[in-house]
């Protein structure tokens, strides 16, 4: 999910709308900016930044080995022969199921008995950095640490396990409904927590609503309950974005899908864009860095399309972000383009690193329609609203989502109905903020892809890498 960059700020380029405060830097976004809706929520205890990991962990490569299946001990094979034994054994012969299914249907936990999750990709900093990361060796080590990554590298294994489905079953054809519900049954169904009960989604669950963007439509489009299917073409170019959490730290990773090789450029293109941003990433490291290396990249390529060859543009207006707990964008911006913004990368914290590459303006204006709603974080506890529904609705958003982003089809699966008068008055109230679909100039095609990483102490963790991309 890429943070929408607020227009009066978007002056690193020429022929967007004019930069009205004149600012001197892109530094991180401001505070009550319209990334505040992603609200850093009064969910859980803790939480802040003590995501800051220890090398204390003993998680070395290899781990993500399932192991193999208890076998039955000793003890029980000499026993002596019992009445009923037949059946016990029987029962014991049930073995834990060590492949996950197509459609996903195995809870993680069951392929990973011992706890222990597949570590991310591992990526070395520069000398420099590690020197620097010497210096802060006595940053204080906090004891939740490894569980914080194992639940990070198990959110992590979740995206991976539900994409392969994707990628090994989506076809055109189908309807992005289809494909949408594919991706959260399997998302809700491998993480033990279908969401249905009050409160079970803040536990573990989708992380912003699954988005499925078709062509020039570049971020922020899930189907809607009671609109016409879509179905997907040969000839589209599929964006496919989800979150998945756990006690509110979101993996956030896309991909892109075609079916047509015409576009394998403009895939690459942006896969290395985001790479680049990837490698770039680390502590000390300037955004200005690292949106310079995207960019070099993602215009070194062009695409040729029904005989006209286009320019791979980098979209100007949506960009990488951080990750806080409750917070899908925690405030810092890294755009796709050249910009003077000195802000740093900081040892624990956790980067969106993605792109976006386009063969149109390289703008986004709004779409109609609706994306999704977030609840402000700084948003008042009890709200003074004439209308029940808005009361009740203001409840169920924060008992199910906190500040997680939801769609209407996550709200209605929750068994709420006639929302829309209620939800217009929270949203004009402020409490609850609205997010529109993006597009590029109609007969346009773009590409996104993203990748979670965390900036830890001597090496950064890419942790939704995977063999696909
Ligand atoms: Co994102």
């Amino acid at each position: 999910m890429g943070t929408k960059t607020p227009q009066n700020r978007n002056h690193w380029n020429n022929d967007g709308p004019p930069n009205a405060n004149g600012a001197g830097h892109l530094g991180g976004e401001a505070r009550g900016a319209h990334t505040s809706r992603d609200g850093d929520g009064s969910l859980g205890e803790g939480g802040g930044d003590d995501d800051s990991d220890g090398d204390g962990d003993d998680n070395a490569h290899g781990t993500n080995m399932i192991l193999p299946q208890a076998s039955v001990s000793q003890a029980e094979a000499t026993k002596p022969q019992k009445k009923r034994k037949k059946s016990k054994k029987k029962k014991k012969a049930v073995s834990i199921p060590q492949q996950q299914t197509s459609p996903p249907s195995i809870l993680l936990s069951d392929l990973f008995p011992s706890g222990v999750y597949p570590e991310g990709e591992v990526q070395q900093y520069s000398k420099a950095s590690i020197l620097a990361a010497e210096r802060r060796y006595d940053i204080t080590q906090l004891s939740n640490d490894d569980v914080f990554l194992q639940n990070y590298r198990q959110a992590a294994e979740v995206h991976r396990q539900t994409r392969k489905w994707v990628q090994d079953t989506v076809r055109p054809g189908q309807s992005l409904l289809h494909i949408a519900e594919g991706i959260e049954n399997s998302v809700r169904t491998l993480l033990g927590h279908a969401g249905l009960d009050p409160g079970d989604s803040l536990n573990a669950g989708m992380g912003f609503p699954t988005g499925l963007c078709l062509n020039h439509q570049v971020a922020h489009y899930t189907p809607n309950p009671g609109q016409k299917d879509v179905i997907l073409q040969q000839e589209d170019v599929m964006k496919v974005d989800f979150g998945v959490h756990i006690n509110g730290w979101i993996v956030d990773s896309a991909f892109t899908m075609a079916f047509d090789h015409t576009y394998d450029t403009l895939l690459t293109a942006v896969k290395e864009a985001t790479n680049a941003g990837v490698k770039a990433a680390g502590i000390d490291v300037r955004i200005c860095d690292v949106s310079a290396e995207i960019q070099e990249t993602m215009e070194s390529y062009e695409v040729e399309v029904t005989g006209k060859t286009y320019p791979i543009k980098p979209v100007r207006n949506i960009t990488a972000h951080n990750i806080k707990q409750w917070r899908i964008h925690g405030g810092k911006s890294i755009p796709f383009i050249k910009n003077s913004d000195q802000t740093k990368m900081e040892a624990g914290e956790v980067f969106a690193i993605e792109t976006f590459g386009t063969t149109g303006r390289g703008y986004l204006r709004d779409d109609v329609g609706i994306y999704g709603y977030g609840l402000n974080d700084d948003a008042p506890l009890r709200i003074h609203s004439p209308l029940p529904s808005a009361k009740r609705l203001h409840k169920t958003i924060r008992e199910n989502f906190g500040t997680v982003v939801f769609c209407r089809r996550y709200l209605e699966r929750l068994g709420v109905d006639k929302y829309l008068v209620g939800m217009n008055q929270l949203i004009s109230n402020g409490v609850v903020e609205p997010y529109q679909p993006l597009m590029d100039i109609k007969g346009s095609n773009a590409a996104q892809f993203e990748h979670t990483l965390i900036l830890r102490e001597t090496h950064k963790e890419i942790l939704s890498r995977g063999d696909d991309y």
